[in-house]
């Protein structure tokens, strides 16, 4: 190796080194621990910095695979451990996914999601799902899909189909993990996301807030999406839409997530992750357009839009429409 690429070799790693961020756990219980004035205006500084305070991207998600997962993840009508009277449905045909698509986006969606209720796929099933990436990507659209934990080769496979986003999510901090999932660990998901990183897809990775967690169990979630090395493109965070018959209804008042800890837990994740788009997710059937409003200003600007999420409801596309006028917010295009 010649001098001159040693010396560049390092410069390299310093430069790695200086641009990676390292948050340290007591700074982010710092920013939640400002008075929420001071925490949204810091917030909202470092959103117009980055982003159009006005735009907000749109995705919509489809239900491809629905129920009869074997894992025990708690908070999930999809589990076959819990009895929830979902139906079960097999995977879909790709023409009927693709309509679902055409329909996504005359509604303005740039995004096409599409979930499907595994531990992880099968190649066989990834046949399938891959040519359904190519098929919604030929129609101008960002494509994500999220189908469980991934070997490295079937990243690969969805990377050569033209896969954009990889949704995978750590859920809560690792610390608290342990109460929420059984069937999988916490290294698993980061593995998965490894994997996906690794084959040049953007990661979409968030959690769920108001499972009864603590407040330092939302600060450490954030640290560890924060502090990955290429944290991730995309953000969910999602409240917890509590599914009859699923361990995590009926959680009283004391457990849920107050809606002020919420809208700090936004601007949280706007301030330590400033290039991501941070997306509000599950939940919003619950929320009021005021709390949506401070949602934005937080950072949060991005939404699943369309009536149903996988399983359960989302707001009605009117009602986004009017709220989107009301707020004057157009959706952000690709
Ligand atoms: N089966 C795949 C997996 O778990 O990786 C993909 C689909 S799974 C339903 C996607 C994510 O949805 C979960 O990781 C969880 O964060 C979120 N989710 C599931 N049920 C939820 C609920 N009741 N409330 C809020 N978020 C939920
Ligand atoms: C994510 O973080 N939230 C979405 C998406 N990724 C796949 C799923 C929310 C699911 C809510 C429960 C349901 O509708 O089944
Ligand atoms: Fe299965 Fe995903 Fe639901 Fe967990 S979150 S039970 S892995 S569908």
């Amino acid at each position: 190796m010649s001098i001159s690429s040693e010396v560049s070799s390092e410069q390299t790693r310093a430069t790695v080194n200086i641009v990676r961020n390292t948050w340290p756990l007591k700074k982010i219980q710092a920013l939640f621990d400002l008075p929420f004035n001071d925490l949204l205006f810091k917030a909202h500084t470092v959103h117009r910095e980055n982003f159009d305070p006005n735009a907000v991207q749109i995705s919509t998600l489809l239900s491809i695979k629905t129920g009869a997962c074997p894992e025990d993840c708690t908070y999930c009508p999809q589990s076959v451990r819990y009895d929830t009277g979902l139906e079960k449905e097999a995977l879909m045909e790709i023409r009927a996914v693709v309509d679902a698509a055409k329909e996504a986006k005359s509604n303005g969606a740039s995004r096409f999601c599409m979930g499907a209720a595994w531990r992880s796929p099968k190649d066989r099933d990834l046949n399938k799902v891959t040519k359904m990436v190519e098929e919604v990507k030929a129609l101008g659209m960002e494509t994500c899909v999220t189908l469980g934990m991934l070997e490295d080769s079937q990243a690969q496979r969805l990377k050569d189909a033209g896969l954009d986003y990889y949704n995978h999510n750590i859920d809560t901090s690792e610390d608290y993990y342990g109460e929420i999932v059984t069937t999988r660990s916490f290294q698993d998901r980061l593995d998965t996301i490894d994997n996906v990183r690794n084959a040049g897809i953007n990661v979409c990775s968030g959690g769920i807030v108001g499972m009864g967690e603590k407040n330092d169990d939302r600060a450490k979630m954030l640290q560890t999406l924060a502090n990955m090395e290429h944290p991730p493109e995309s953000v969910p965070i999602n409240k917890l839409v509590q599914v009859k018959g699923t361990p995590l209804d009926g959680l009283d008042g004391s457990e849920d997530i107050d809606s002020l800890e919420f809208i700090k837990t936004i601007a949280v994740a706007r301030i330590i992750m400033p290039k991501s788009q941070v997306r509000l997710s599950a939940g919003r059937s619950e929320m009021s357009d005021e709390m949506q409003a401070m949602c934005f200003f937080a950072g949060a600007n991005s939404i699943f839009y369309g009536d149903q999420l996988l399983t359960t409801e989302n707001p009605s596309e009117s009602s986004d429409h009017k709220l989107f006028k009301r707020l004057g917010i157009h959706p952000a295009t690709i």
